[in-house]
Protein backbone atom coordinates (compact mmCIF):
# COMPACT_ATOMS: atom_id res chain seq x y z
CA UNK A 1 0.00 0.00 0.00
CA UNK A 2 2.93 2.39 -0.42
CA UNK A 3 2.83 2.57 -3.50
CA UNK A 4 0.30 3.07 -6.43
CA UNK A 5 0.01 4.50 -9.96
CA UNK A 6 -2.77 6.95 -11.07
CA UNK A 7 -4.28 8.58 -14.18
CA UNK A 8 -5.09 12.28 -13.73
CA UNK A 9 -6.98 14.26 -16.10
CA UNK A 10 -7.49 17.93 -15.31
CA UNK A 11 -10.45 19.43 -16.78
CA UNK A 12 -10.87 21.41 -19.98
CA UNK A 13 -11.02 25.05 -20.69
CA UNK A 14 -14.51 26.27 -21.30
CA UNK A 15 -15.24 27.05 -25.33
CA UNK A 16 -15.44 30.67 -25.65
CA UNK A 17 -18.85 31.99 -27.50
CA UNK A 18 -19.78 33.48 -30.55
CA UNK A 19 -22.86 35.65 -30.44
CA UNK A 20 -23.88 39.57 -31.35
CA UNK A 21 -25.67 41.93 -29.20
CA UNK A 22 -29.56 41.75 -30.01
CA UNK A 23 -31.41 44.87 -28.69
CA UNK A 24 -34.06 46.69 -29.76
CA UNK A 25 -33.27 49.33 -32.55
CA UNK A 26 -30.20 47.76 -32.82
CA UNK A 27 -30.07 45.61 -36.09
CA UNK A 28 -26.16 44.75 -35.76
CA UNK A 29 -24.51 44.52 -32.78
CA UNK A 30 -21.53 44.26 -31.96
CA UNK A 31 -19.71 40.57 -31.11
CA UNK A 32 -20.60 40.26 -27.14
CA UNK A 33 -19.25 35.88 -26.51
CA UNK A 34 -18.09 35.23 -23.65
CA UNK A 35 -15.23 33.62 -22.63
CA UNK A 36 -14.69 29.77 -21.50
CA UNK A 37 -13.94 29.43 -18.06
CA UNK A 38 -10.44 27.49 -17.17
CA UNK A 39 -10.45 23.98 -16.45
CA UNK A 40 -9.96 22.26 -13.04
CA UNK A 41 -6.41 21.30 -11.86
CA UNK A 42 -5.28 17.69 -10.14
CA UNK A 43 -3.82 18.34 -7.10
CA UNK A 44 -1.44 16.45 -4.46
CA UNK A 45 -1.50 17.63 -1.23
CA UNK A 46 0.68 15.74 1.65
CA UNK A 47 -1.24 15.16 4.62
CA UNK A 48 -0.56 14.37 8.32
CA UNK A 49 -2.11 11.51 10.30
CA UNK A 50 -2.38 9.01 6.53
CA UNK A 51 0.12 6.40 6.16
CA UNK A 52 -0.97 4.48 2.78
CA UNK A 53 -2.04 4.90 -0.63
CA UNK A 54 -4.73 2.59 -0.61
CA UNK A 55 -7.60 4.90 -0.98
CA UNK A 56 -6.01 5.72 -4.85
CA UNK A 57 -5.16 1.97 -4.95
CA UNK A 58 -9.64 1.99 -5.31
CA UNK A 59 -9.77 4.93 -7.13
CA UNK A 60 -6.96 4.85 -9.60
CA UNK A 61 -8.56 7.76 -12.00
CA UNK A 62 -8.68 11.32 -10.96
CA UNK A 63 -10.15 13.99 -13.09
CA UNK A 64 -10.88 17.42 -12.56
CA UNK A 65 -13.98 19.38 -13.88
CA UNK A 66 -14.53 20.99 -16.72
CA UNK A 67 -14.55 25.02 -17.35
CA UNK A 68 -18.03 26.26 -17.98
CA UNK A 69 -18.37 27.28 -22.10
CA UNK A 70 -18.79 31.31 -22.58
CA UNK A 71 -21.95 32.56 -23.65
CA UNK A 72 -24.25 35.77 -24.77
CA UNK A 73 -23.59 39.14 -23.22
CA UNK A 74 -20.12 38.41 -22.53
CA UNK A 75 -21.05 36.47 -20.03
CA UNK A 76 -18.17 34.20 -18.91
CA UNK A 77 -18.00 30.40 -18.28
CA UNK A 78 -17.26 29.29 -14.71
CA UNK A 79 -14.06 27.97 -13.93
CA UNK A 80 -13.83 23.82 -12.96
CA UNK A 81 -13.08 22.68 -9.70
CA UNK A 82 -10.01 21.47 -8.36
CA UNK A 83 -9.48 17.80 -7.63
CA UNK A 84 -7.71 17.61 -4.77
CA UNK A 85 -6.08 14.35 -3.40
CA UNK A 86 -4.72 13.42 -0.24
CA UNK A 87 -1.96 11.70 0.27
CA UNK A 88 0.54 11.14 3.07
CA UNK A 89 3.02 13.45 4.46
CA UNK A 90 6.30 11.30 2.69
CA UNK A 91 5.14 11.05 -0.71
CA UNK A 92 7.06 10.86 -3.54
CA UNK A 93 5.51 11.82 -6.80
CA UNK A 94 7.03 10.35 -10.24
CA UNK A 95 5.91 11.07 -14.00
CA UNK A 96 5.54 7.40 -14.77
CA UNK A 97 6.56 7.47 -18.04
CA UNK A 98 9.80 9.38 -17.93
CA UNK A 99 10.29 8.77 -14.31
CA UNK A 100 10.84 12.73 -13.19
CA UNK A 101 10.57 13.29 -10.26
CA UNK A 102 7.67 16.00 -9.71
CA UNK A 103 7.58 16.60 -5.88
CA UNK A 104 7.98 15.39 -2.68
CA UNK A 105 5.96 16.36 -0.21
CA UNK A 106 7.80 15.90 2.77
CA UNK A 107 5.77 18.80 4.81
CA UNK A 108 2.20 18.61 5.79
CA UNK A 109 -0.08 20.40 3.20
CA UNK A 110 2.57 21.10 0.65
CA UNK A 111 1.21 20.74 -2.41
CA UNK A 112 1.62 20.00 -6.32
CA UNK A 113 -0.31 20.36 -9.57
CA UNK A 114 0.01 16.86 -11.29
CA UNK A 115 -2.11 17.99 -13.86
CA UNK A 116 -2.83 21.80 -15.49
CA UNK A 117 -6.43 22.28 -16.48
CA UNK A 118 -6.81 24.05 -19.73
CA UNK A 119 -7.38 27.54 -20.10
CA UNK A 120 -11.16 28.83 -21.63
CA UNK A 121 -11.27 30.08 -24.89
CA UNK A 122 -12.05 33.45 -25.90
CA UNK A 123 -15.13 34.98 -26.96
CA UNK A 124 -15.59 36.52 -30.18
CA UNK A 125 -16.01 39.94 -28.24
CA UNK A 126 -12.16 40.00 -28.33
CA UNK A 127 -11.57 39.14 -31.83
CA UNK A 128 -12.94 42.73 -33.40
CA UNK A 129 -10.62 45.40 -34.97
CA UNK A 130 -11.01 47.80 -37.99
CA UNK A 131 -10.52 45.11 -40.32
CA UNK A 132 -12.43 42.49 -38.39
CA UNK A 133 -15.87 43.43 -37.71
CA UNK A 134 -17.91 40.91 -37.35
CA UNK A 135 -15.91 37.90 -35.86
CA UNK A 136 -18.17 34.89 -36.32
CA UNK A 137 -15.58 32.76 -34.76
CA UNK A 138 -14.08 31.97 -30.58
CA UNK A 139 -11.16 29.65 -29.50
CA UNK A 140 -12.21 26.48 -27.84
CA UNK A 141 -10.67 25.59 -24.45
CA UNK A 142 -8.03 24.15 -24.20
CA UNK A 143 -7.60 20.46 -23.48
CA UNK A 144 -6.80 19.80 -19.72
CA UNK A 145 -3.26 18.04 -19.23
CA UNK A 146 -3.55 14.01 -18.85
CA UNK A 147 -1.07 11.69 -17.46
CA UNK A 148 0.29 8.72 -15.42
CA UNK A 149 1.64 9.66 -11.89
CA UNK A 150 3.67 6.59 -9.73
CA UNK A 151 3.11 7.53 -5.75
CA UNK A 152 5.48 6.19 -3.25
CA UNK A 153 5.47 6.81 0.32
CA UNK A 154 8.21 6.94 2.43
CA UNK A 155 8.35 8.36 5.77
CA UNK A 156 9.57 10.59 7.19
CA UNK A 157 11.10 10.00 10.91
CA UNK A 158 13.98 11.89 12.07
CA UNK A 159 15.10 8.20 13.31
CA UNK A 160 14.83 5.10 12.33
CA UNK A 161 14.68 1.91 14.89
CA UNK A 162 16.37 -1.04 13.57
CA UNK A 163 17.57 -4.20 15.06
CA UNK A 164 16.68 -8.25 15.04
CA UNK A 165 13.56 -9.51 15.03
CA UNK A 166 12.72 -9.44 18.61
CA UNK A 167 15.22 -7.02 19.92
CA UNK A 168 12.37 -5.09 21.23
CA UNK A 169 12.39 -1.95 19.02
CA UNK A 170 8.19 -1.62 18.82
CA UNK A 171 8.36 -1.90 22.58
CA UNK A 172 10.96 0.89 22.89
CA UNK A 173 8.66 3.23 20.84
CA UNK A 174 5.64 2.43 22.87
CA UNK A 175 7.91 3.07 25.84
CA UNK A 176 9.18 6.46 24.59
CA UNK A 177 5.62 7.71 22.54
CA UNK A 178 2.70 6.95 22.49
CA UNK A 179 2.52 5.09 19.63
CA UNK A 180 1.18 1.82 19.97
CA UNK A 181 2.67 -0.80 17.97
CA UNK A 182 1.84 -4.47 18.46
CA UNK A 183 4.58 -6.50 21.12
CA UNK A 184 4.96 -10.22 20.67
CA UNK A 185 7.36 -12.37 21.98
CA UNK A 186 8.07 -13.89 18.43
CA UNK A 187 10.23 -12.18 15.05
CA UNK A 188 8.55 -10.34 12.96
CA UNK A 189 5.40 -9.21 15.19
CA UNK A 190 5.84 -5.75 13.16
CA UNK A 191 4.90 -6.29 9.73
CA UNK A 192 4.31 -2.35 9.41
CA UNK A 193 6.71 0.54 9.87
CA UNK A 194 5.22 2.65 13.09
CA UNK A 195 5.80 6.55 14.02
CA UNK A 196 6.00 7.75 17.16
CA UNK A 197 6.90 11.63 18.53
CA UNK A 198 9.40 11.60 21.14
CA UNK A 199 8.96 14.38 23.17
CA UNK A 200 12.39 15.83 25.29
CA UNK A 201 10.17 18.48 26.83
CA UNK A 202 7.60 20.90 25.95
CA UNK A 203 9.44 22.13 22.93
CA UNK A 204 12.07 19.25 21.99
CA UNK A 205 11.24 16.48 20.30
CA UNK A 206 11.60 14.25 16.75
CA UNK A 207 9.80 11.55 14.87
CA UNK A 208 10.99 7.57 15.88
CA UNK A 209 10.29 5.24 13.68
CA UNK A 210 9.90 1.69 14.12
CA UNK A 211 10.95 -0.66 10.89
CA UNK A 212 9.70 -4.34 11.37
CA UNK A 213 12.72 -6.52 11.82
CA UNK A 214 15.76 -7.43 9.33
CA UNK A 215 17.50 -10.59 8.85
CA UNK A 216 20.05 -12.06 6.98
CA UNK A 217 18.75 -12.22 3.12
CA UNK A 218 16.00 -9.58 4.04
CA UNK A 219 17.48 -7.43 0.89
CA UNK A 220 17.03 -10.51 -1.15
CA UNK A 221 13.47 -10.25 -0.91
CA UNK A 222 13.78 -12.89 2.18
CA UNK A 223 11.85 -11.83 5.52
CA UNK A 224 9.70 -8.78 5.78
CA UNK A 225 12.62 -6.38 6.33
CA UNK A 226 13.49 -5.67 2.56
CA UNK A 227 10.08 -3.60 1.43
CA UNK A 228 10.42 -1.54 4.43
CA UNK A 229 14.72 -0.42 4.17
CA UNK A 230 13.61 2.25 1.85
CA UNK A 231 11.95 4.18 4.70
CA UNK A 232 15.30 4.74 7.19
CA UNK A 233 16.95 5.58 3.78
CA UNK A 234 14.94 9.01 4.89
CA UNK A 235 16.07 9.19 8.63
CA UNK A 236 19.03 11.43 10.01
CA UNK A 237 20.06 8.21 11.66
CA UNK A 238 19.68 4.91 13.20
CA UNK A 239 19.30 3.46 16.51
CA UNK A 240 20.60 0.13 16.36
CA UNK A 241 18.63 -2.45 18.67
CA UNK A 242 20.65 -5.01 19.65
CA UNK A 243 19.33 -8.09 22.04
CA UNK A 244 21.86 -7.92 24.51
CA UNK A 245 19.79 -11.20 26.70
CA UNK A 246 20.81 -13.38 23.46
CA UNK A 247 17.47 -15.90 24.56
CA UNK A 248 17.41 -17.16 21.50
CA UNK A 249 20.55 -18.85 21.65
CA UNK A 250 21.99 -16.24 19.24
CA UNK A 251 25.19 -13.22 20.00
CA UNK A 252 24.63 -9.62 20.49
CA UNK A 253 27.86 -9.42 18.78
CA UNK A 254 26.92 -11.37 15.69
CA UNK A 255 23.76 -10.07 15.40
CA UNK A 256 25.34 -6.76 15.03
CA UNK A 257 27.52 -7.34 12.43
CA UNK A 258 24.81 -9.03 10.43
CA UNK A 259 22.21 -6.27 10.98
CA UNK A 260 24.67 -3.74 9.05
CA UNK A 261 26.03 -5.85 6.44
CA UNK A 262 22.26 -6.42 5.74
CA UNK A 263 21.95 -2.43 5.25
CA UNK A 264 24.99 -2.24 3.45
CA UNK A 265 23.86 -4.96 0.69
CA UNK A 266 20.40 -2.76 0.71
CA UNK A 267 22.09 0.34 -0.38
CA UNK A 268 25.82 1.01 0.98
CA UNK A 269 24.65 4.81 1.90
CA UNK A 270 22.49 3.24 5.14
CA UNK A 271 25.86 2.17 6.72
CA UNK A 272 26.61 6.17 6.46
CA UNK A 273 24.18 6.94 8.70
CA UNK A 274 25.01 7.67 12.20
CA UNK A 275 24.35 4.81 14.83
CA UNK A 276 23.34 5.02 18.64
CA UNK A 277 23.92 1.59 20.09
CA UNK A 278 21.27 0.63 22.50
CA UNK A 279 21.73 -2.62 24.31
CA UNK A 280 18.50 -3.90 25.37
CA UNK A 281 16.77 -6.55 27.80
CA UNK A 282 19.57 -5.07 30.82
CA UNK A 283 16.96 -6.31 33.29
CA UNK A 284 17.40 -9.91 32.37
CA UNK A 285 20.74 -12.08 34.09
CA UNK A 286 21.73 -13.22 30.55
CA UNK A 287 21.84 -9.94 29.69
CA UNK A 288 23.73 -8.48 32.76
CA UNK A 289 25.97 -11.65 31.49
CA UNK A 290 27.09 -10.16 28.40
CA UNK A 291 27.36 -6.48 29.07
CA UNK A 292 31.45 -6.54 29.43
CA UNK A 293 32.32 -8.54 26.77
CA UNK A 294 29.73 -6.29 24.66
CA UNK A 295 31.49 -2.84 25.78
CA UNK A 296 34.98 -4.38 25.08
CA UNK A 297 34.22 -4.68 21.73
CA UNK A 298 32.74 -1.62 20.97
CA UNK A 299 35.48 0.23 22.98
CA UNK A 300 35.42 3.70 22.88
CA UNK A 301 32.41 3.70 20.77
CA UNK A 302 29.57 4.82 23.99
CA UNK A 303 26.40 1.97 23.94
CA UNK A 304 23.42 2.41 26.05
CA UNK A 305 22.10 -0.41 28.16
CA UNK A 306 18.79 -0.19 28.55
CA UNK A 307 15.44 -1.69 29.38
CA UNK A 308 12.65 -0.79 27.08
CA UNK A 309 10.40 -2.90 29.60
CA UNK A 310 11.35 -1.26 32.92
CA UNK A 311 12.70 2.18 31.53
CA UNK A 312 15.88 1.80 32.83
CA UNK A 313 18.58 3.86 30.65
CA UNK A 314 16.06 4.82 27.92
CA UNK A 315 15.80 8.24 28.69
CA UNK A 316 19.21 9.29 28.31
CA UNK A 317 19.26 7.44 24.94
CA UNK A 318 16.80 9.42 23.86
CA UNK A 319 18.30 12.35 24.77
CA UNK A 320 21.42 11.36 23.61
CA UNK A 321 19.58 11.19 20.21
CA UNK A 322 17.94 14.20 20.57
CA UNK A 323 21.55 15.97 20.91
CA UNK A 324 23.15 14.17 17.82
CA UNK A 325 19.90 15.17 15.50
CA UNK A 326 20.46 18.88 16.55
CA UNK A 327 24.16 18.57 16.08
CA UNK A 328 23.32 16.87 12.77
CA UNK A 329 20.71 19.06 11.58
CA UNK A 330 23.25 22.55 12.06
CA UNK A 331 25.77 20.89 9.62
CA UNK A 332 23.06 20.24 6.95
CA UNK A 333 21.97 23.79 7.53
CA UNK A 334 25.03 24.90 6.86
CA UNK A 335 25.67 22.41 3.88
CA UNK A 336 22.81 24.00 2.47
CA UNK A 337 23.34 27.26 2.95
CA UNK A 338 26.97 27.28 0.69
CA UNK A 339 24.86 25.54 -1.71
CA UNK A 340 22.56 28.59 -2.21
CA UNK A 341 25.03 31.09 -2.16
CA UNK A 342 26.95 29.61 -5.19
CA UNK A 343 23.34 28.98 -7.25
CA UNK A 344 22.97 32.38 -7.59
CA UNK A 345 25.90 33.36 -9.52
CA UNK A 346 24.23 31.33 -12.29
CA UNK A 347 22.86 33.73 -14.92
CA UNK A 348 19.09 32.99 -14.98
CA UNK A 349 17.91 31.09 -18.64
CA UNK A 350 16.54 32.79 -21.34
CA UNK A 351 12.97 31.58 -21.64
CA UNK A 352 12.59 29.97 -25.53
CA UNK A 353 9.05 30.15 -26.40
CA UNK A 354 9.12 27.80 -28.94
CA UNK A 355 11.48 26.29 -31.62
CA UNK A 356 11.80 25.84 -35.16
CA UNK A 357 13.42 23.21 -36.79
CA UNK A 358 13.29 22.59 -40.77
CA UNK A 359 13.16 19.28 -42.06
CA UNK A 360 13.12 17.84 -46.14
CA UNK A 361 9.54 18.07 -45.90
CA UNK A 362 9.27 21.77 -44.21
CA UNK A 363 9.44 23.00 -41.30
CA UNK A 364 8.26 21.63 -37.31
CA UNK A 365 7.50 24.38 -34.81
CA UNK A 366 7.57 22.79 -31.19
CA UNK A 367 7.15 24.68 -27.68
CA UNK A 368 3.85 24.98 -25.19
CA UNK A 369 2.69 28.08 -26.83
CA UNK A 370 2.06 27.10 -30.63
CA UNK A 371 0.90 24.12 -29.53
CA UNK A 372 -1.86 25.32 -27.26
CA UNK A 373 -2.49 28.26 -30.10
CA UNK A 374 -3.59 24.82 -32.15
CA UNK A 375 -5.50 23.45 -30.04
CA UNK A 376 -7.63 26.12 -29.22
CA UNK A 377 -8.48 26.99 -32.77
CA UNK A 378 -11.75 25.45 -33.76
CA UNK A 379 -10.86 24.38 -37.29
CA UNK A 380 -14.12 23.59 -38.18
CA UNK A 381 -14.87 27.69 -38.40
CA UNK A 382 -13.37 29.09 -41.28
CA UNK A 383 -12.50 32.60 -40.10
CA UNK A 384 -10.13 30.53 -36.90
CA UNK A 385 -7.17 30.68 -39.54
CA UNK A 386 -7.31 34.20 -39.21
CA UNK A 387 -7.16 34.32 -35.54
CA UNK A 388 -4.17 31.26 -35.34
CA UNK A 389 -2.19 33.35 -37.95
CA UNK A 390 -2.27 36.45 -35.57
CA UNK A 391 -1.21 34.59 -32.79
CA UNK A 392 1.45 32.86 -34.30
CA UNK A 393 3.13 36.30 -35.41
CA UNK A 394 2.40 37.61 -32.36
CA UNK A 395 4.67 34.83 -30.70
CA UNK A 396 6.99 35.42 -33.61
CA UNK A 397 6.56 32.12 -35.45
CA UNK A 398 6.01 33.80 -38.45
CA UNK A 399 9.05 36.57 -38.60
CA UNK A 400 10.73 33.75 -37.66
CA UNK A 401 10.01 31.15 -40.25
CA UNK A 402 10.98 33.98 -43.02
CA UNK A 403 14.17 34.33 -40.85
CA UNK A 404 14.74 30.31 -41.52
CA UNK A 405 14.28 31.34 -45.36
CA UNK A 406 10.27 29.43 -45.51
CA UNK A 407 8.86 30.28 -48.92
CA UNK A 408 5.34 30.63 -50.27
CA UNK A 409 3.70 26.63 -50.46
CA UNK A 410 6.18 25.64 -47.64
CA UNK A 411 4.60 23.47 -45.06
CA UNK A 412 4.69 24.30 -41.68
CA UNK A 413 3.67 21.69 -38.87
CA UNK A 414 2.67 22.36 -35.65
CA UNK A 415 2.00 19.28 -33.28
CA UNK A 416 -1.03 17.75 -35.55
CA UNK A 417 -1.96 20.60 -37.32
CA UNK A 418 -0.41 21.28 -40.95
CA UNK A 419 -0.46 24.71 -42.66
CA UNK A 420 0.87 26.70 -45.72
CA UNK A 421 3.30 29.12 -45.40
CA UNK A 422 1.53 31.91 -47.24
CA UNK A 423 3.13 35.50 -46.28
CA UNK A 424 0.70 36.97 -48.55
CA UNK A 425 -2.32 35.66 -46.57
CA UNK A 426 -0.79 37.09 -43.47
CA UNK A 427 -0.71 40.76 -44.55
CA UNK A 428 -4.17 40.64 -46.00
CA UNK A 429 -5.02 39.33 -41.61
CA UNK A 430 -3.25 41.70 -40.36
N1 LIG B 1 12.83 -8.52 29.63
C1 LIG B 1 12.69 -7.69 28.64
N2 LIG B 1 11.94 -8.03 27.59
C2 LIG B 1 11.83 -7.15 26.58
C3 LIG B 1 12.48 -5.90 26.59
N3 LIG B 1 12.16 -5.25 25.46
C4 LIG B 1 11.36 -6.07 24.78
N4 LIG B 1 11.15 -7.22 25.42
C5 LIG B 1 10.34 -8.35 24.99
O1 LIG B 1 10.86 -8.86 23.77
C6 LIG B 1 9.81 -9.33 22.94
C7 LIG B 1 9.89 -8.66 21.59
O2 LIG B 1 9.65 -7.27 21.73
P1 LIG B 1 9.17 -6.38 20.50
O3 LIG B 1 9.20 -4.99 20.97
O4 LIG B 1 7.95 -6.92 19.91
O5 LIG B 1 10.41 -6.63 19.53
P2 LIG B 1 10.63 -6.08 18.05
O6 LIG B 1 12.07 -5.76 17.92
O7 LIG B 1 9.68 -4.99 17.77
O8 LIG B 1 10.31 -7.38 17.23
P3 LIG B 1 9.78 -7.51 15.71
O9 LIG B 1 8.72 -6.50 15.49
O10 LIG B 1 9.28 -8.90 15.67
O11 LIG B 1 10.98 -7.31 14.87
C8 LIG B 1 8.53 -9.01 23.68
O12 LIG B 1 8.09 -10.16 24.35
C9 LIG B 1 8.94 -7.95 24.67
O13 LIG B 1 8.13 -7.94 25.83
C10 LIG B 1 13.26 -5.57 27.74
O14 LIG B 1 13.86 -4.50 27.85
N5 LIG B 1 13.33 -6.50 28.71
MG1 LIG C 1 8.25 -4.88 16.45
Amino acid sequence: MDTAKIQVKAGAGGNGCISFRREKFVPRGGPDGGDGGSGGNVVLVATLGMSTLIDLRHNPRQVAENGGHGSGKQKDGADGTDRVIKVPAGTIVRDHDTLEMLADLTEPDQTVVVAHGGIGGKGNAHFKSSTFQAPRVAEKGEPGEEREVSLEVKLIADVGLVGYPNAGKSTLLARTSAATPKIAPYPFTTLRPNLGVVRIDREQNFILADIPGLIEGAHQGAGLGHQFLRHIERTKMLIHVIDLSATDGRDPIEDYEQLNRELGHYNALLTKLPQIIAVNKIDMPEAKANLTRVQEYFGKQKIFPISAVTGEGVNQLMQQAYRSLQYLETRTREKAETTISFEQKLPPEPSARFELVKTSEGFVVSGAEPRRAVLMADMGNEQALILLYRKLKNMGVMNALARAGAVEGDTVQIDEFEFTYSPRAMRSDR
